[in-house]
């Protein structure tokens, strides 16, 4: 049953993949705090540091990494969802076997191009799940959906995919990145609507 021009009630096909409280998006909006960073794929680099060896990656660094494609659904907190969003990337278990990782790390800091920030838990990131995202749809991830490269972490809500991620910082307690400074849970589970946090702060 449609409710609007760009979302739908869920047909009861895909009701057990939407979470509670979520609408399908017909399209797929772009969602960004800010400025677009305007960042070419020669210019971009990954960098790893606190509790991990410093290490930096190039794009082709990372293109050299094994590649893979991943149909994932896609939840945004604003209660719209995008289901089979189609990717190709490097996985975080492939990127990670090159980053000498200190055994005290337990927490990290995502940083992106232009500030944003955005923190997990190191079991939130270490999953199969996870991948570093270069393609849309078969075209190059254009920069409003985070291209040259954002990271994607499918089993949380959407804020903790960053878009232009530009840096990884390896903690051992937990650090509250943009979002979650503002109210945002610190997790963001959608299946337990982990939406919005008091205890944060
Ligand atoms: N760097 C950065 N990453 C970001 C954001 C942002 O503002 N800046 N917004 C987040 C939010 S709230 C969502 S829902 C998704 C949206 O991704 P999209 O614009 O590709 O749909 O990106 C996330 N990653
Ligand atoms: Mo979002």
């Amino acid at each position: 049953m449609a409710i609007g021009k760009f979302f739908s009630k869920p047909d009861p096909s895909l009701q057990d993949r939407t979470p509670p409280g979520q609408h399908l998006s017909k399209g797929f909006p772009v969602l960004t705090y800010g400025e677009t960073p305007e960042v070419t794929a020669d210019a971009w680099q990954l960098k790893v540091w606190g509790l991990a060896k410093e290490v930096s990656f190039t794009f082709s660094d990372l293109m050299a990494m094994p590649q893979h494609d991943f149909t994932k659904d896609f939840h945004c907190v604003t209660h719209w969802s995008k289901l089979d969003v189609q990717w190709r990337g490097v996985r975080v278990m492939d990127f990670m076997k090159q980053v000498d990782l200190n055994p005290t790390a337990t927490y990290l800091m995502q940083h992106a191009y232009g500030g944003y920030t955005t923190n997990l838990t190191l079991e939130d990131f270490l999953k199969e799940d996870n991948f570093f995202a270069h393609t849309l749809f078969g075209e190059p991830l254009s920069a409003d959906h985070g291209g040259p490269v954002r990271l994607v972490i499918p089993h949380l809500y959407a804020w903790k995919s960053t878009k232009w991620i530009h840096g990884l910082e390896f903690l051992d307690r937990e650090e509250l990145g943009f979002w979650e400074s503002n109210g945002y849970h610190r997790r963001g589970e959608p299946w337990a609507q982990e939406r919005y946090s008091d205890s944060n702060r």
